[in-house]
């Protein structure tokens, strides 16, 4: 047997430059290093300390192209399976081995998922306006952007916060700095009263053929969610989002029955096993895990493989809080996998490109990969070691009434 590369270092980079990321690294003896994001939203140090102690320790001299078997080590060793903080590390792991196969062979690692089965990848990014006029202005300045499918996102009237938007004109990022979450106030009935009509005006304003999306980020009942998808039958979504907290799928049945509009659910799951009744019963159209939160490409690769047989199509998350490095990754399984249908695209600070330097492109509406070997993305740690972490958190809702409900 030939001698193998041996992993010899996992360093975990924690950074702020506007926003906490975790990052990471693994250095094999041959001196290659491989990238992996660990960002959780909020909860970013539990990860880092599970990498820490629980993970690093036992990579040290494992082989770093037993990709597969690191995988299942980690899963199945761990004896407690899933969950967001498991499943994100061992994605970060899963990722900076992929990143270092595709430096060991010199090929971008969407070569390594069978090549390319498309020449680029849809995008859809975010428009937000407090008002509808706003709105409007927003959807006009991501058209010009090249953008062919564009999320929208209004403020409520008589709500002070609203999920995805922000009240002043500058872009809107969800996790507030600070050491306690910002608590806001959410109304459904005002909502729902509202959401028809903004997103049926943005429909008019831009015609027919601009793909337009929308996302309710769990917070409707079963019955709500179908009149809401009912609603919006007409304005013909791209896909609506998130309608109910999916913890309890089979609520999903009712709202399938009672609306044709295409439905997109999944940013939070982290493992096939929550995907597989919405996939196997086609209670979803689009599923929106993501790769660093559901195990990395491997897993991604998986969850792809079973909706493929149910005509499921893939939508991953792809917000400020997932980092370039796995925006990167997510690119080469959309650019190598027959049902990716298309990549969120919020975008990043100015800051970010510099700290995460990277070899993907976004173009006239399609984000592309790269073809540098590996991910194609490099940590500045010099630059990053400038950015120490800063407590964030993503908000929390009430309702009118004072109590807790899903923000
Ligand atoms: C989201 C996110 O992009 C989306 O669709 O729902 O903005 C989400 O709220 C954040 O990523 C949470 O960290
Ligand atoms: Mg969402």
């Amino acid at each position: 047997m030939s001698k193998h590369d041996t992993i010899v270092a996992a360093d975990v980079v924690v950074t702020s430059p506007g926003r906490n990321f975790v990052t990471l690294k693994i250095t094999t003896e041959q001196g290659l290093t491989g990238w992996g994001d660990a960002t959780l939203n909020g909860r970013e140090l539990a990860v880092a300390t599970y990498l820490r102690d629980h993970v690093a320790p036992l990579l040290i001299g494992r082989d770093p192209a037993r990709i597969e078997d690191t995988w299942q080590y980690l899963y199945r060793g761990a004896y407690w399976r899933r969950g967001p903080v498991t499943m994100t590390s061992i994605g970060a792991v899963d990722l900076a081995l992929w990143d270092i196969k595709g430096k060991t062979t010199g090929q971008p690692v969407h070569q390594l998922l069978g090549g390319p089965v498309r020449d680029r990848v849809l995008s859809y990014t975010h428009a937000t306006g407090w008002d509808v006029p706003q709105l409007l202005d927003s959807v006009d300045a991501q058209r010009e952007r090249g953008f062919r499918a564009v999320r929208a996102q209004t403020g409520v009237p008589g709500l002070d916060t609203v999920y995805g938007v922000s009240r002043e004109a500058a872009g809107y990022e969800p996790a507030g700095r600070g050491t306690t979450p910002v608590e806001e106030v959410w109304d459904t009935a005002a909502y729902l009263r509202h959401a028809p009509g903004a997103l049926a005006a943005v429909r008019d304003h831009v015609g027919p053929e601009l793909h337009l999306l929308h996302d309710a980020h769990h917070r409707l009942t079963p019955n709500e969610a179908a009149r809401l998808g009912q609603a919006l039958q007409e304005v013909d979504l791209f896909w609506l989002e998130d309608v109910t907290p999916a913890e309890n799928q089979e609520v999903l049945r009712h709202v399938r029955r009672h609306t044709t509009t295409p439905l997109a659910i999944g940013e939070v799951f982290n493992t096939v096993w929550e995907c597989q009744s919405l996939i196997t019963e086609q209670l979803i159209d689009y599923v929106r895990t993501c790769v660093t939160h559901a195990g990395g490409i491997s897993h991604l690769r998986r969850i792809a493989a079973l909706a493929e047989v149910w005509q499921v199509r893939l939508g991953p998350h792809g917000p400020s809080d997932v980092s370039p490095v796995a925006l990167a990754a997510s690119l080469h399984v959309g650019l190598s996998t027959p049902n990716f249908a298309i990549q969120e695209y919020m975008g990043y600070e100015p800051l970010v490109h510099e700290v995460f330097r990277h070899d993907w492109s976004y173009a006239d509406g399609y984000l592309h990969p790269g073809d540098a070997p590996g991910l194609g993305v490099e940590l500045d740690e010099t630059l990053a070691a400038r950015f120490p972490y800063e407590p964030a958190y993503l908000p929390v809702a009430r309702r009118r009434d004072g109590s807790m409900t899903d923000w």
